[in-house]
């Protein structure tokens, strides 16, 4: 039997729980209580980008100029409110197939890494009861550069000592993609086609994904090199 090489990177929100809804009620609280809303395709935008380009966008749509100082509240504002939110998750919003594919990943010793744009990410996996499977966290803490920029996904990498071609990212952002690909990795969307270009494989949400299929991906990607 061949030795597994594999390690995979899991992006958070989105992938292993079900947080961006939490993000897009916050956001859309914040909009409102300026005057205004977006779209739920202006949405798909938000995913993966950390909060302050976040909040660039926001104002960027509604026609609305903030000093420095003032977008430092309302971001602050927000995650007040999204922070009061995912307070009160629970293991049972962890999303379908997560828990089951992890296992499978920890029992045949292969390694795991976070890579999220989120500074809560200590709290989501403590709340959700994920935080014993990841060998090495890598979130908006950690970084100076945000998704799509690689930097997360390279980070992880060197955190599970290994290379970026061992390498399987799961996201569910067009921005994780396009980092996962920039650091010369496999990428698994999770989500719909349309919105994860350049995916190597697209599933609606990790349940049904084997070990076997994540091995067989790497390696005929790496043979087509
Ligand atoms: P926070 P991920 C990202 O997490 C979210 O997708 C994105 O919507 C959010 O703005 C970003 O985290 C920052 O989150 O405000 O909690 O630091 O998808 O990369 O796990
Ligand atoms: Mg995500």
């Amino acid at each position: 039997m061949n030795e597994i090489t594999i390690a995979c990177i899991f992006d958070l929100d989105g992938v292993l729980v079900d947080t961006a809804v939490y993000h897009y009620q916050a956001w859309k609280k914040l909009a409102n209580s300026l005057g205004f809303d977006f779209t739920h395709a202006q949405n798909e935008q938000l995913k993966g980008v950390n909060r302050m380009r976040s909040l660039d966008k926001i104002l960027a749509w509604g026609g609305i100029t903030k000093s420095d100082a003032e977008k430092d509240e309302l971001a602050a504002l927000k995650n007040t409110w999204y922070v009061d939110m995912i307070s009160k998750m629970s293991p049972s919003e962890v999303l379908p197939g997560s828990l089951e594919l992890l296992q499978q990943l920890k029992d045949k010793g292969i390694r795991i890494a976070l890579g999220s744009a989120s500074k809560n990410s200590g709290l989501i996996l403590e709340k959700t009861d994920l935080t014993h499977f990841f060998d090495a966290i890598v979130d908006g803490n950690a970084v100076t550069s945000s998704k799509p920029d690689p930097e997360v996904f390279v980070k992880g990498a060197e955190l599970l000592h290994t290379s970026e071609e061992n390498c399987i990212v799961f996201e569910d952002a067009s921005a994780g993609v396009e980092a996962a690909i920039a650091a010369g990795m496999a990428v698994v969307g999770v989500g719909e086609a349309e919105n994860l270009p350049g995916a190597d494989l697209i599933v609606k949400d990790l349940a049904g994904v084997t070990v076997q299929q994540l091995i067989d991906l790497t390696e005929q990607r790496n043979a087509r090199k």
